[in-house]
């Protein structure tokens, strides 16, 4: 809406259009005459104040600008920490499953020289094992008789004690050694007269096995030993079969069968 006061002066410009320098003349003139001085204080002062709030206002858009730019980085930042963070638990369960399956590894190594120890022992008894199968098959097709751990034979032929003696020991056995009572009854199902592994030919009345032992348990027959007529018996023989001590001494030159024993 035009004021009454702009209305009036419109129409002073429509009447005085053509004389327009004559105008500004009288304009001058009526300003110089009321006296006003020209960019009044209140203009600079309006100025300072536009240009005080631009800058304000840059400054502003410069807090909020570095503000947000230093939240972003913050918040880069603290993304980076927290990926730096799961790389190093992800590494750390690295390193401790690395650890797990070495501890794996090696127990597995321990077992493994285990089994094959086993393994090589039970190989071992195998072979041994076969080897006494062996032994075993090959005395009992040779016709020797077993019991309670031994393999025995009976001679088919009579020799002197010694000779007897070796003879056991080229079929790898040697003269009868009886430690029981169990072993003397077997050793009388022979009814003829045998030599067993025992003497003194060494020291007279110091009997002794063929083993190198000496004699704890004997079954001497009633008088014996008796060194008769001191013929020099130093050689034994199972003479009394019907009798539960049936040993005699006698001389080793005597020729009677002989009873081998194999230990097993
Ligand atoms: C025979 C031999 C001897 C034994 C006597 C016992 O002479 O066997 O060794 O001592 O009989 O009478
Ligand atoms: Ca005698």
């Amino acid at each position: 809406m035009v004021s009454l006061e702009e209305e009036l002066e419109l129409s002073m410009t429509y009447e005085n259009f053509e004389d327009v320098p004559a105008r500004k003349a009288a304009s001058r003139r009526s300003v110089e005459d009321f006296n006003v001085p020209a960019a009044a204080p209140g203009m600079k002062m309006y100025r300072l104040v536009v240009v005080s709030f631009g800058l304000l206002c840059i400054l502003q858009a410069a807090l909020n600008i570095s503000l947000r730019l230093t939240l972003y980085l913050e918040a880069g930042c603290n993304n980076l920490t927290e990926e730096r963070d799961d790389l190093k638990r992800t590494l750390e369960n690295y390193v401790s499953q690395q650890n797990s399956l070495t501890e794996e590894r090696d127990e597995m190594k321990r077992i493994n020289l285990d089994l094959e120890a086993g393994r090589n022992l039970l190989t071992e008894e195998n072979h041994g094992l076969k080897r006494t199968l062996e032994e075993y098959a090959h005395y009992l097709q040779q016709g020797w008789v077993y019991f309670s751990g031994s393999f025995y034979r009976i001679s088919s032929t009579m020799k002197p004690w010694q000779d007897s003696r070796r003879d056991c020991q080229q079929r790898g056995a040697d003269l009868m050694i009886i430690n029981s009572q169990e072993e003397q009854d077997f050793s009388r199902q022979s009814k003829n007269i045998t030599w067993i592994g025992l003497m003194d030919r060494n020291t007279e009345g110091e009997w002794t096995w063929v083993d190198g032992t000496q004699l704890t348990t004997s079954f001497w027959h009633s008088g014996e030993p008796n060194n008769y007529l001191n013929k020099n018996e130093d050689c034994v023989n199972i003479n009394h079969h019907d009798h539960q001590n049936s040993w005699n001494d006698a001389p080793c030159e005597n020729e009677h069968f002989w009873i081998c024993e194999k230990k097993m």
